[in-house]
């Protein structure tokens, strides 16, 4: 896909993006908000830079996006990771935020739907990530429904990740992604993934495995005029799963101190998170990095499918 000229204004590629762009050399999209508010430091930037290695071995190029003095960057240095992973002041951009943070010259961190929003703008059709927002628990009197699931409705990218929280309503995130047309492609096994642990218990939409073949199906959804995101669920490997029931026994505890201390809005997810973090005594955090590692291996076959193949 070419990128769109009248947005370019708006965009500052790093060098290693821009030459990729011009040579047409596959590219992968990776969001910020999972440096800024997902992880803590130094895993956060650690964990970045492992993300973009790996997409380079595998023979693509990597562009973590983010907003910086006033532009949308696409690939960014080892000491602006090092700044979105240390500053308290970096803000989490989800649509409604990107033009406060341009225009006002914020340093933000983009949200899967704001990453969404940038990739397309850049041209880039495949976006690796953790786990997407979805439709939160208790939806029918909070309303808290992540905007990442708008953005899959109505955004032309390709998301690889590993699955929806169990923080979150997953049979609910499932209802809302068919209402909205968004197909959920699942790879390894047939039920979408819940982040920590492989099995949702329910079903994702298809099973396509081979990076060939999604890549096909990419290519005649969108070759139809069917725009919007595709969800590629990935299930974390098995070595590095946390146990079911102990993941539900902690989530349920965090959902209730966060309705205790009144967190609302977008503070939730990072509230969650964080608790989540705390509770398992980090052990959390080891099967979230190696869900990310693995969800970039995909990514980077898919990008590399999509520039190779034809038909
Ligand atoms: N889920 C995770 N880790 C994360 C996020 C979600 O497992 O870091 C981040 C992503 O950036 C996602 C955002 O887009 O949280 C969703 O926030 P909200 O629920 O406020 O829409
Ligand atoms: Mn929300």
């Amino acid at each position: 896909m070419k990128p769109n000229a009248s947005f370019e204004r708006f965009l500052a590629c790093s060098d290693e993006v821009a030459a990729a762009r011009a040579a047409g050399l596959p590219l992968v999209a990776l969001e910020s908000t999972i440096i800024s508010h997902g992880m803590p430091y130094p895993q956060n930037v650690q964990t970045a830079r492992a993300v973009e290695a790996i997409i380079r071995a595998a023979g693509a190029v990597p562009a973590t996006i983010a907003v910086l003095g006033g532009k949308i960057r696409i690939g960014l240095s080892e000491a602006e990771l090092e700044l979105l992973g240390q500053s308290p002041e970096a803000m989490k951009l989800s649509r409604r935020d990107l033009p406060f943070a341009l225009s006002q010259n914020k340093i933000g961190a983009t949200t899967v739907a704001a990453t969404m929003i940038c990739a397309e703008l850049a041209g880039i059709q495949v976006f690796v990530t953790g786990g997407i927002g979805g439709v939160h628990r208790g939806a029918e009197t909070s309303f808290d429904i992540s905007a990442d699931l708008q953005e899959l409705a109505r955004t032309s990218v390709a998301v690889v990740c590993a699955g929806a929280k169990s923080i979150l309503d997953i049979a609910l995130t499932l209802e809302y992604l068919e209402t909205h047309g968004v197909p959920v492609l699942s790879v390894g096994q047939a039920n979408f993934a819940a982040f920590y642990t492989p099995d949702s218990g329910h079903r994702a939409d298809f099973q396509i495995d081979s990076p060939a073949e999604q890549a096909r199906f990419l290519r005649t959804k969108w070759g139809l005029g069917l725009s919007g995101g595709v969800v590629i669920s990935n299930p974390v490997p098995a070595a590095e799963a946390m146990p079911g029931a102990e993941i539900e026994a902690i989530t349920q505890q965090a959902l209730q101190e966060a309705a205790a201390q009144g967190i609302q809005g977008k503070a939730v997810t990072p509230f969650l998170l964080a608790r989540i973090k705390a509770l398992t005594g980090g052990r959390s955090l080891a099967s979230n990095i190696a869900l990310v590692k693995n969800n970039a291996r995909v990514g980077a076959a898919l990008a590399l499918a999509l520039q190779q193949g034809q038909g």
